[in-house]
């Protein structure tokens, strides 16, 4: 498939995503929640900048189940499957070919800290799942990570515009220690549900629970109402 008909095909394709989980983001509780709790002058979204019981960090900790695997990028591979009609398995070069999207957005990790305004570069979810087709079945997806890790979100909270497989950070390679060459990220919910070093987006057709949703952290994630244990 030639450029020009690739970009058609994803636009498209967005289009009809938008259209079909509509209803279902706006009842989202980051868009539905009228009261959010936290402190601070409204951020991009309308929501206190800290999210109640946070405190911002200048820092960025480093906090994972403490291993970091070495992923060279003619060997990184990111497979895209499950309820999809077209599956994939990208390589580095295939990646960096898709749309890149610059995005800036905070970081709220559920031990407490949030880190405001990293500025971010890579793929949204959104136009991946463009690319991949979804089947009208699915609902959520579970992410994978090289370490083992894996963790599970609603394709209502996935679509969203922020929602981005990043690979650069302030305008440098992600660190390796960050989850570098890519990893995930969920700037609208607690940070936990962005895998690091991302292998493979399985879509799903009803949810199941990732590493820490299994051990009692919330499937929702969301940092305006202390949403952090199930
Ligand atoms: N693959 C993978 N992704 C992961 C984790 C992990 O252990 N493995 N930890 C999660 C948790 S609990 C948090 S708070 C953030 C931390 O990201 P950071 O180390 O870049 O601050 O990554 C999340 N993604
Ligand atoms: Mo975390």
């Amino acid at each position: 498939m030639d450029e020009p008909e690739k970009l058609d095909r994803i636009v498209e394709a967005r289009m009809k995503l938008k259209a079909r989980f509509e209803e279902k983001m706006r009842s989202t509780p980051s868009v539905a929640d009228s009261k959010p709790m936290g402190k601070g002058s409204p951020n991009r979204h309308g929501m206190p900048v800290t999210p109640v019981g946070q405190t911002l960090t200048l820092k960025w900790p480093v906090l994972d189940l403490g291993v970091h695997p070495e992923l060279p990028l003619d060997k990184w591979r990111l497979v895209i499957d499950g309820a999809v009609e077209h599956p994939l398995r990208l390589t580095w070069n295939d990646f960096m070919a898709l749309p890149q999207t610059e995005d800036t957005s905070d970081f709220h990790c559920v031990t407490t800290w949030s880190k405001l305004n990293m500025p971010w570069k890579g793929v949204r979810l959104m136009d991946l799942a463009a690319l991949v087709h979804p089947k009208e079945t699915a609902t959520h997806i579970m992410c994978y990570g090289y370490d083992t890790y894996t963790t599970n979100i609603s394709l209502e909270e996935a679509l969203k515009p922020d929602v981005l497989l990043v690979h650069t950070f302030e305008d440098k390679p992600l660190p390796k220690e960050h989850g570098g060459p890519v990893r995930m990220i969920t700037p609208q919910l607690y940070a936990w549900k962005g895998s690091k070093w991302i292998k493979r987006i399985e879509f799903l057709t009803q949810n199941k629970l990732g590493f820490w949703e299994e051990r009692g952290y919330s499937n929702t994630a969301y940092p305006w109402r202390n949403d952090r244990y199930s």
